[in-house]
């Protein structure tokens, strides 16, 4: 026999004088071993995130433990039930069609009713986000365009071109917004979740195509939960990249490193939902050019908002196509693009990404079937009700508008800062104004607000607030009272910083403390059901 290469007579060696059977059961142990490790490389969530789910499983399994939450749940279940039960008082509860149909008059009537049981006062500009315009002359024409095609589906292309026509008219719009070329293209969606779970799609696709079988996303730790949501739909990996704590913004250097070859997406957003401030999109750009990834810019709350900022006098750092790393770019029509609830759009820098969004089926008796977003049939009345809201306004309204917004963001911004107690975390590049305090809790004061009519969103790790300033707020008088309330609100707390926190906020607090996280998934999963709970009987 001719002599063996190095590593070979190393293997022979080790298996010099052991039995045959031994060597069989020690090579298939160690392909065992292999095949187990390659799995945790593989899996979903990094090893610790494991154990620590599997301790807490055990926890739970210890009887007095286990008693004692039942216990406890049984209890969140209750609240939340008495909850909705308050909330419902005054209006019919019904459980069965009724027999003979009623008539418009009570049914509006009803609706009227249905619609005024909040505790808010959200015609007034006290809700953050959620109502970005009160202007009636644009719901009139969203409305009476909704109306006209409420029945029409884009889905039968050759009854309803002229829906198509619309939807591609919206996309182009976007596109030139955003400084696309002729190369881009894009689909509107029902929404901005719908927009990011459609952009992962296509990036694991593509992943798929180039033989990478388990792609990861690369998401800063501010990025929307959506992208969460799309990884467990899409069967992702998530690398979740932390932000500077001072600016807030994602830690570039970290992504860089975090990109592998299993890498099929990095994102960046424009800005981000917790404390509206911008990841440096011009660096993730060159990042991705360099990493040869393509970038997923998220605009959807600011897109329609940064996209007019320039022209409205204000500085917004390029965060579109003009980066030559931006794949793609999601941004919400029915945010600040001032549209009725239910559209969105994702945009592409290249029509093979967007055929990658597609999904065809071909052996169906149904047919050949291929449509563009995850919905078969479609509302073609959104389409046009945002078309005709996106026509109506048209381009120097959006612009005015913008200018009205963002100045508002602007003084709330500058008047908080001026208030003792609270700090704004980083730079707000839009509209999203985020505020804590390290001399009081601050839900004490977000508890305080709530008191007096405000609705903030709440955000932990760390805990703060946030007020995202839309049309709304722009009405007179209304950001002049929120810092008013704000700088009255702050001081009582710095009178009495160790008084607990009461009502609705203590709630944000409380779940931040609660280290075995999937509790917290319960609670929130019977706060979903408590949406459909029905109370038995009228409530009194
Ligand atoms: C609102 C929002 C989304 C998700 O949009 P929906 O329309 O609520 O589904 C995504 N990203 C950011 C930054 C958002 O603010
Ligand atoms: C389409 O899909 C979305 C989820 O992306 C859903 O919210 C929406 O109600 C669906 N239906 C229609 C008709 O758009």
């Amino acid at each position: 026999m001719s002599e063996r290469p190095q590593p070979l007579r190393a293997i022979n060696k080790f298996f010099d004088g052991k039995e045959p059977w031994q060597i069989v059961s020690m090579t298939a142990s160690s392909l065992l071993a292999i095949v187990w490790v390659h799995s945790l490389y593989n899996a979903r969530e990094s090893v610790t995130v494991r154990l620590r789910k599997q301790f807490f499983r055990w926890l739970r399994q210890v009887p007095m433990v286990r008693k004692k939450i039942e216990q406890k749940m049984a209890e969140i279940k209750k609240d939340f039930h008495t909850d909705v039960e308050k909330r419902l008082a005054g209006v019919t509860i019904r459980r069965e069609l009724p027999e003979q149909g009623l008539d418009p008059e009570q049914i509006s009537q009803e609706v009227r009713d249905h619609l005024n049981l909040g505790a808010y006062d959200w015609k007034n500009g006290a809700v953050s986000g959620a109502v970005y315009h009160l202007c009636e002359d644009i719901s009139r024409v969203a409305c009476e365009a909704y109306t006209l095609t409420a029945y029409t589906n884009p889905l039968h292309s050759d009854v309803f071109p002229g829906i198509n026509k619309m939807e591609a008219e919206i996309v182009q719009m976007a596109i030139n917004l955003f400084n696309g070329d002729e190369e881009c293209c894009g689909t509107v969606t029902t929404g901005g979740t719908e927009s990011i779970i459609m952009a992962c799609k296509a990036f694991r696709d593509l992943a798929y195509s180039k033989g990478i079988s388990n792609p990861q996303i690369i998401v800063p730790s501010t990025a929307h939960s959506a992208f969460d949501k799309a990884a467990q739909y899409l069967g992702l990996f998530v690398v979740t990249i932390p932000v500077d704590p001072v600016t807030l913004c994602v830690d570039v250097d970290k992504v860089s490193d975090a990109i592998g070859r299993r890498t099929c997406l990095i994102v960046g957003s424009a800005p981000n939902y917790p404390y509206g401030t911008m990841d440096d999109i011009g660096a993730l750009s060159a990042l991705a050019v360099r990493a040869g990834v393509p970038l997923h810019v998220d605009a959807c709350l600011g897109g329609l908002v940064a996209g007019f900022m320039p022209a409205a006098g204000h500085h917004v750092p390029p965060f579109d196509f003009r980066l030559s790393g931006v794949a793609s770019i999601s941004a919400d029509t029915h945010k600040y693009g001032y549209a009725p609830k239910g559209t969105s759009v994702i945009l592409y820098r290249r029509a093979e990404y967007r055929h990658c969004q597609y999904t065809v089926t071909t052996e169906w008796p149904g047919g050949v079937y291929g449509s563009p977003t995850v919905n078969g049939s479609r509302a073609g009345g959104l389409i046009a009700a945002c078309w005709a809201t996106m026509m109506f306004v048209g381009r120097q309204r959006y612009i005015q508008m913008t200018k009205e917004v963002v100045d508002t963001a602007r003084y709330i911004e500058n008047e908080l800062r001026k208030i003792d107690g609270i700090f704004i975390f980083g730079k707000p590049a839009t509209t999203v104004i985020a505020f804590g305090s390290q001399r009081f809790d601050i839900f004490q004061l977000a508890d305080l607000l709530h008191k007096r009519g405000w609705a903030l969103n709440a955000l932990q790790f760390p805990s703060g607030v946030h007020l995202c300033v839309t049309h709304a707020h722009t009405c007179d008088g209304v950001a002049a009272r929120f810092v008013a309330d704000v700088a009255a609100a702050a001081r009582t707390c710095l009178t009495d910083a160790a008084a607990p926190v009461h009502g609705k906020m203590a709630i944000y607090g409380v779940a931040q403390e609660i280290s075995d996280r999937s509790l917290v998934s319960d609670i929130t999963k019977h706060f979903i059901d408590s949406m459909y709970y029905l109370p038995k009987g009228d409530p009194q």
